[in-house]
């Protein structure tokens, strides 16, 4: 990693963070075995685990910006795996556990703090949709408990336990395993780890097309730098997938909306766990700096534009004011928004398509960076066995023709 007044100035001008490190900039080979589209956490991670455990180092992330400049720079790191279904659990919680050691794996500080998150229920269709979750993972070995509001409290001491209160608090799951990372680091870590192994990383060289020859298979991709040829391209570009698939022929049930966050002033540490609330459209957590970090809900509108509209980060902070009165006078710092793409079980599509070495990552919705390790591990796989793991086979594309739905929209736990 390089500093240097000259590089510190060219982010600026570019609009980037002042201290987003310089990493090895390669310049694009004639030809790869892997050409990854999207240098964020789900696209880095496949490079890494391509090279690490299939031994394919002919491999080139491409990001038309920078690494980790999409959703994965710009989420609020909620880490959790108390989904409802098997498919779910299995997925998110291989995550989980690949989370408790990337720090080591990767020799980078990803921050992964296990401070437990807590899902608040406010009405009695919260409690029952809850516990359903709590058995269904306490069934297959994933921890998850039910907690009265009096424990929920004693867990996170600025919740407000008022019954009288606008939206009362009547018990909450906790998933004490669950917690958050620093999101820019696990970009970075991937990203290191992945050039130390030969993967050439190329920012700022935006993918206008993905080619194929005349037998249909993958041929390359059109780049704003020129073409580069590849043996097989995978497709890990989060809220941006619809227009880059389209140019592959490829058209995906999916929809891009904005999705906000911000974060307070620093304080001293208030907050001891991650909350969220489905219901009120919110969730909160404090960053190791001291910020508080607030999200909010989907706008209701589809854009590609990686802002929202004010209206719903106003609810959202609203609505945290009534659950934690202690943070009213709270001073915010600074609001923004990442394009994430929905599809309509609220579930990805991680796998093959009907192309031949063609490969997609997408329709993570608000929830895929607590999925990065799993998803980048399975999805190396698939890219490297040309046949999807275990674990992705259910969340295959042809799901929304044969019907076999992984449907989590309750337990996506943000508004969406
Ligand atoms: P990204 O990090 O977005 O990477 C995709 C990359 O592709 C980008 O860098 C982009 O520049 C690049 N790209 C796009 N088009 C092209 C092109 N044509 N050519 C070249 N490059 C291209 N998830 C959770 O689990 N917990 C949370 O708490 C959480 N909170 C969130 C809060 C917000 C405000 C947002 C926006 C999302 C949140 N998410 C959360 C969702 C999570 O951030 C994403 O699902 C996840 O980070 C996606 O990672 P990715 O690597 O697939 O995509
Ligand atoms: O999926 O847990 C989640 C989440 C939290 C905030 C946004 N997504």
């Amino acid at each position: 990693m390089r500093f240097s007044f000259l590089s510190l100035l060219r982010n600026a001008l570019a609009g980037q963070s002042l201290w987003t490190p310089q990493w090895p900039q390669a310049e694009p080979r004639k030809e790869y075995d892997v050409v990854i589209i999207g240098a964020g956490g789900h696209g880095l991670g496949a490079a890494y685990y391509l090279a690490k455990e299939h031994g394919i180092t002919n491999v080139a992330v491409i990001d038309k910006g920078w690494l980790g400049g999409g959703n994965t720079g710009r989420n609020t790191t909620i880490i959790r795996s108390n989904y409802l279904y098997d498919e779910s659990v299995g997925l998110y919680d291989h995550a989980l556990k690949l989370w408790e050691n990337l720090s080591q794996d990767l020799n980078y500080n990803v921050m992964f703090s296990r401070r437990g998150v807590l899902m608040l229920a406010h009405s009695v269709h919260d409690v029952q949709v809850f516990k359903r979750h709590v058995y269904a993972n306490r069934r297959l070995g994933v921890d998850n408990e039910w907690l009265s509001p009096e424990e929920a409290q004693a867990y996170c001491p600025p919740l407000n336990i008022d019954p009288g209160a606008r939206y009362p608090i009547m018990g909450a799951a906790l998933q004490r395993r669950g917690g958050t990372a620093r999101h820019d680091a696990v970009a970075w870590g991937y990203a290191r780890a992945a050039a130390e192994r030969g993967v050439d990383i190329i920012q700022n060289c935006a993918v206008r097309s993905i080619s194929r020859d005349a037998n249909g298979n993958v041929a390359g991709v059109e780049t704003d730098r020129g073409f580069i040829a590849a043996k097989k391209v995978a497709v890990s570009v989060a809220g941006n997938t619809t227009p880059l698939m389209d140019t592959a022929g490829i058209r995906l049930p999916l929809e891009s909306y904005p999705l906000q966050a911000l974060v307070s002033e620093p304080v001293k540490p208030v907050m001891p766990c991650v909350v969220m609330s489905n219901t009120v459209h919110a969730y909160i957590s404090q960053s190791d700096k001291g910020e508080l970090v607030i999200g909010a809900g989907t706008d209701q509108y589809t854009s590609y534009s990686q802002r929202g509209a004010l209206h719903i980060v106003e609810e959202t902070v609203a609505a945290i004011c009534e659950i934690f009165p202690i943070f009213s006078r709270m001073r915010m710092l600074r609001n923004w928004g990442g394009i994430v793409d929905v599809t309509p079980d609220r579930s990805p599509i991680l796998g093959l398509t009907p192309v031949p070495g063609l490969y997609v990552n997408c329709g993570w919705g608000t929830g895929g960076f607590k999925a990065t390790p799993g998803s980048a591990h399975v999805f190396a796989h698939t890219i490297a066995r040309d046949e999807p793991h275990p674990l992705n086979a259910p969340f295959r594309l042809d799901r929304f023709r044969t019907g076999r739905l992984v449907d989590e929209a309750a337990a996506a736990a943000v508004a969406h």
